[in-house]
């Protein structure tokens, strides 16, 4: 009997990923560049199960039924084009190439178009929830050649995590690279959402002066609210974790943070497509800022800087602080599905952002039950251009403006660094203002650049240059927007 489908990639996630197909009933062909990981894996974890190995891509390509599934669980690059293009001549048309990496989704743009063009299909796929999710279910979000979808679907729905109503946390995305950049977005808020919480803990630690032990209580009680989510749960693992002395490990540990790019692509995508993705940028500054150890070290002491404690009622700035973490979250996640509308407009994807939350409601990392919520809203109004604007959202922002405004000054004031959570908070100031001063933006450019501008008591789309100094001249510039 011939393989269901193929896998290129034994690390961690191709591994992981085989053995839950395999546990669902589907008979894997496992292949690797470093042959002898073939041998280790069959002989490892495999050992005992219907996973078969091949030792090259022709006994890959020998060994499946037809159309062929071939899923790449490697390193995002040139290592998947290189695989690609010695794939190709040994397929026939109809086959299936799946990227599961984390690739940029450019890439799977122009991959899905060129192979296209040789008959064979080609899905980029976003993976999230790492080993664990890898093994038991993870979040899937496959996107590209449509016509592969139904013979890859059966194999994806059955391996992904369930919703506690167990649907699928995998459906279609849509064309081209949709998949890869709804998982871009994805790590984006990821991004977000571990920045927020990193904010809370040095408000909860330097501000009101808490033990680990309290902050790790603080957590696990958060955890029973709308703020119920894997990230806050293992934030609350890693609180009470003790190294060998007794001490919290987490505070032995430097506080610099890596970043594999994922985050930085959708902050370059939001400013690209003009979308005040600002509280996932945040977030993406912030570990960069965090890179810059020595130089902070240097400027602590040029500044003598030193946080004063919060004063008051521990308590109530507890509840301040939570209600201020929730309110910046939907802020971060209406960024995010804003992105995401903006680029389903500009590419023809026709994404279903109810879909989008199901999916990421379980296996993947920023799994949380505020995304059923989402989902509701996009239930209710498919085409909602604010997440903060349907009822469940609206109610959470208004009830918490007054706490998450005294946490915000509060930061300010006695000098802890919160710039996702203020961030946030000045994104929805300015949303909600009918009139910002980008009159005196549009003066000032015209002023000094015959950039013209438009009147309020004019027809929108008529744009007028005024001679602001009577020095200048009455030619005007182009009026474009980029
Ligand atoms: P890695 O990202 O570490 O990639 C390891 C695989 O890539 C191995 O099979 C390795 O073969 C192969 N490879 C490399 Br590296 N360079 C190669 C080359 N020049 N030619 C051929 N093969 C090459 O594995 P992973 O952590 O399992 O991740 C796989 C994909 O899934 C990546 O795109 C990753 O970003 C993505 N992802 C990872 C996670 C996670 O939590 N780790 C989560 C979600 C998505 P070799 O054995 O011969 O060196």
């Amino acid at each position: 009997m011939k393989g269901d489908i193929g896998v290129i990639g034994l690390a961690v996630m191709g591994q992981n990923l085989i053995l839950n197909m395999n546990d669902h009933g589907y008979k894997v062909v496992a292949h690797n560049r470093t042959a002898e990981k073939v041998d280790e894996f069959l002989q490892g974890p495999a050992k005992g199960t219907n996973i078969v190995g091949a030792y090259s891509l022709q006994e890959l390509v020998d060994k499946l039924e037809s159309p062929r599934k071939i899923m790449l669980m490697v390193r995002a690059g040139d290592v998947v084009d290189s695989f690609i293009d010695k794939l190709v001549p040994l397929l026939d048309k109809g086959d299936i190439i799946i990227d599961g990496g984390n690739t940029n989704f450019p890439d799977t743009n122009r991959r899905v178009a060129a192979l296209k063009e040789k008959g064979i299909h080609f899905i980029g796929s976003g993976v999230s929830g790492g080993e664990e999710g890898a093994r038991f279910g993870p979040s899937i979000m496959p996107g590209g050649s449509p016509e592969a979808w139904p013979f890859v679907k059966p194999i994806f729905q059955a391996i992904s995590a369930k919703t506690e109503n167990d649907e699928p946390c995998c459906d279609w995305v849509g064309n081209d690279g949709a998949g890869h950049f709804v998982k871009m977005v994805h790590n984006g808020i990821e991004y977000g959402d571990m920045q927020l919480i990193t904010e809370a803990y040095q408000f909860m630690k330097d501000g009101l002066g808490m033990t680990h032990d309290e902050m790790q209580s603080v957590f696990i009680e958060w955890n029973k609210t709308e703020l119920n989510s894997y990230l806050v749960e293992i934030t609350s693992d890693i609180l009470g974790y003790k190294d060998t002395d007794g001490e919290p490990l987490v505070e032995k540990i430097l506080d610099t943070a890596g970043q594999k790019g994922t985050g930085k692509w959708t902050g370059i995508n939001a400013l690209d497509m003009g979308i005040p993705l600002t509280l996932i940028t945040e977030s993406v500054f912030a570990r960069c800022l965090s890179s810059l150890k020595d130089q902070r070290v240097e400027a602590e002491e040029l500044f003598g800087k030193k946080e004063s404690i919060v004063e008051g009622d521990k308590q109530v700035w507890i509840e301040a602080l939570r209600q201020a973490l929730l309110a910046s979250k939907i802020i971060s996640y209406a960024q995010g599905f804003m992105l995401m509308r903006e680029a389903s407009n500009e590419n023809g994807w026709d994404l279903n952002y109810g879909n989008v939350a199901l999916m990421w409601r379980g296996g993947c990392i920023i799994r949380s039950a505020f995304l059923s919520n989402i989902r509701d809203a996009y239930d209710i109004d498919p085409e909602l251009s604010f997440l903060g604007s349907d009822s469940y959202f609206k109610g959470i922002l208004e009830n918490s403006m007054s706490a998450w405004r005294k946490v915000a000054a509060k930061s300010m004031e006695v000098g802890i660094p919160m710039p996702s959570m203020t961030s946030a908070l000045t994104f929805l100031d300015g949303y909600t203002t009918a009139r910002l001063p980008a009159n005196l933006l549009q003066a000032q450019r015209d002023y000094f650049g015959a950039h013209t501008y438009e009147r309020v008591d004019k027809p929108k789309g008529e744009f007028f240059h005024t001679n602001w100094t009577g020095k200048g001249g009455d030619v005007s510039s182009t009026t474009y927007n980029s």
